[in-house]
């Protein structure tokens, strides 16, 4: 029997499209070099000049064949086809593209919401062509896009942001797909619970191992559980199976940092508690870089006591970081010199500042990796 915990408010006013672009670095290459099309490109540093320890960034739909992917290691990637055509990336090249693309976005609508160097969500409900069909809009947004760069980009069309992105992966590549109101139940209860957003691959075990195979298997689900299971996500993932997601489009052109903080009704007063808060923390912020595909340079950690005096300290470390483990680490240096014994903590914060964008192909793997391919 399902208990509902929460309301279940549906907002199907907007008309929302995301755009992402097709292979977007390896598309870029082939364009600057016709005589790549065809071959398999795969933009990383070859292996024998990193020593195997590049990571690829993106590969176009050829190299796709052979099993290559993001973030998988150039070392893997040439074991599984040796004769791709390897290419470092030219980051501000794709820059200066997206900017393009941006520009593009804003001859229809103000209400963008640029997620990556290759993806933005629009809010067309109002638009600067008072045209009211949104598809008629993601199809000449599309259009555009190929006259002025040469690139080809995915378009989906529905009432809300979560739906908007899975329907642009759906006809992947150049393709266009709409998810209307009446339709989204059975759109995703077809879908691979891997498809829904949110559900990262370290999770996705975790729901088959309850049976949860697909959006019907996550359907028949019940609110309390999902939120016992899953906290936040559990909440969100059995509204999102609903076509439920009111989150806006947020102008945001280009986010300077990334942080979660969270109040405690009932105040902390156990270290233990506290470190294993600034760790939940922590990975949310790695959640929202990850999304964002970031990372910083900077933490930050604000602590705000009982009697409602708050602290905020920074530290500013060499490197980029964007995993939890790493935050993690640097918020309890901040946290452990800062906190006043024995006084309970009424919020916390974590942000990540100091951002740039994070691309694979840029980072090296620790040594111990190398073997592991
Ligand atoms: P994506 O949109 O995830 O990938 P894509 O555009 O290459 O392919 P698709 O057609 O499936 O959308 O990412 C956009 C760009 O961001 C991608 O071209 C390269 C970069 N990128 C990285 O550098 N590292 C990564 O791990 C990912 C996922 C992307
Ligand atoms: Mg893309």
């Amino acid at each position: 029997m399902s208990e509902l915990v929460f309301p279940l408010i549906n907002n199907t006013s907007r008309k929302i499209i995301h755009i992402d672009m097709d292979a977007f670095f390896a598309a870029v290459e082939e364009r600057e070099d016709p005589s790549l099309r065809g071959k398999p490109v795969v933009i990383a540093r070859h292996p024998k000049e990193t020593s195997g320890r590049g990571v690829v960034s993106t590969c176009n739909y050829e190299a796709r064949k052979y099993g290559i992917h993001s973030a998988m290691s150039s070392q893997e990637a040439y074991n599984r086809c040796p004769h791709a055509v390897f290419v470092s990336g030219n980051y501000q090249l794709y820059t200066d593209i997206s900017k393009q693309i941006q520009e593009i976005f804003h001859q229809y609508t103000d209400i963008t919401q640029p997620m990556s160097i290759d993806e933005a969500y629009l809010d067309v409900t109002k638009n600067k062509l008072n045209e009211s069909s949104a598809i008629k809009i993601a199809r000449m947004i599309q259009q555009d896009i190929y006259t002025k760069t040469g690139l080809t980009c995915s378009a989906g069309v529905s009432y809300n942001k979560f739906l908007a992105k899975i329907a642009s992966d759906y006809k992947k590549p150049a393709g266009m797909a709409v998810i209307t109101p009446e339709g989204a139940v059975d759109f995703l209860k077809q879908l691979p619970i891997e498809k829904f957003h949110g559900v990262g691959k370290k999770s996705v075990p975790c729901f088959h191992e309850l049976g949860i195979y697909t959006g019907a298997d996550l359907y028949a689900k019940n609110e309390m559980d999902l939120i016992r299971l899953f906290g936040r996500m559990g909440y969100s993932l059995y509204r999102k199976v609903r076509g439920i997601h009111n989150s806006p489009v947020a102008i945001s052109w280009n986010r300077k940092s990334v942080g979660k903080e969270r109040t405690y009704g009932t105040p902390l007063t156990r270290e233990d508690e506290m470190q294993k808060e600034l760790r939940k923390l922590a990975q949310r912020v790695e959640a929202s870089l990850t999304r964002t595909k970031k990372h910083g340079r900077t933490v930050v950690v604000k602590i705000r006591y009982e009697d409602f005096s708050t602290f905020t300290k920074r530290i500013t470390i060499s490197e980029n970081i964007y995993k939890t483990e790493d935050i993690y680490h640097y918020a309890k240096e901040i946290f452990d010199e800062a906190y006043e014994d024995e006084k309970g903590i009424r919020l916390l914060g974590v942000t990540v500042t100091t951002l740039s964008p994070l691309y694979y192909e840029l980072i090296t793997l620790p040594l111990w990796q190398e073997t592991s391919n």
